[in-house]
């Protein structure tokens, strides 16, 4: 495995899943490095001058932010193209990219409503770090209350993003005409794909994602009361369905 091509990342984090999709699907040999939520920022800083993740860092290359890692990645390694080379599908790729790079903004705070204060929400967030015990019980509520600022997980805010959410699913659903075997543009996987489902799934914890540590099953009954209509929907099955067809991990 490249020691040299390093995804910096937070597990949970979907738009670190884009770029772990992205890099699967062009079989480019990675590692990742978990950075701790909030310390983050001074690596970030330094590496990108940014204060998310991901960044990738390509031997002597740094790139900050998905959709500029993916935009990095189709240029310097084309081989498996996600991005369409002309014509019409190239530009409703590169705008439903954009579109659903802002929807992750909702999910994630939609979600983290319902479910922020869960114990399987900090393990899920933790777990990979294999803290000690300790450090972990001083984190966790310093981190829900960072998670709760950060993301503006207000009541008001949370069912706003609940609109936007479902307008999102509609996108998905517009694209697909309602059929969860096709792909958002054109006959295979594209970018828009990956970024519709990779920032989608958190709400359908779909098997060997981060998320799965979060079955619907064990959900409380007002949390699977929301996301039921969402796993029901040609929209919610289209996640799946890309995660079970087109989801290669490396
Ligand atoms: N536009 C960015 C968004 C990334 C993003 O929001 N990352 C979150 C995790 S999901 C993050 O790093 N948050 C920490 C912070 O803002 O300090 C991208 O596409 O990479």
């Amino acid at each position: 495995m490249s020691q040299t091509r390093i995804l910096y990342q937070f597990p949970i984090s979907h738009y670190c899943e884009k770029s772990r999709w992205q890099l699967d699907h062009k079989g480019l040999p990675y590692v990742t490095r978990n950075l701790l939520p909030g310390p983050h920022r001074l690596r970030t800083r330094l590496m990108a001058n940014i204060d998310t993740l991901p960044v990738l860092r390509d031997g002597k290359r740094t790139v900050g932010d998905s959709t500029r890692i993916a935009y990095y990645l189709e240029k310097y390694y084309p081989n498996d193209p996600l991005i369409p080379a002309a014509g019409d599908d190239r530009q409703k790729v590169i705008e439903l990219e954009q579109q659903f790079d802002r929807y992750g903004i909702y999910v994630r705070r939609w979600m983290y409503g319902l479910v922020l204060g869960q114990p399987a929400v900090m393990d899920a967030m933790f777990d990979p770090y294999n803290l000690p015990t300790i450090i972990k019980r001083l984190l966790v509520p310093v981190t829900e209350k960072g998670v709760a600022q950060l993301y503006g997980i207000r009541p008001d805010r949370v069912a706003a993003a609940g609109e936007k959410v479902r307008e999102g699913l509609a996108l998905i659903d517009r694209c697909i005409k309602g059929d969860p075997e096709r792909y958002l543009v054109g006959k295979r996987l594209t970018l828009a794909d990956i970024a519709a489902a990779s920032l989608y799934a958190p709400l359908l914890s779909p098997p060997g994602t981060p998320w799965d540590m979060m079955p619907f099953e064990q959900q409380p009954q007002a949390v699977q009361e929301a996301l039921l209509p969402i796993r029901e929907s040609a929209a919610g099955q289209w996640v799946l369905r890309r995660y079970q067809k087109d989801r290669f991990r490396l």
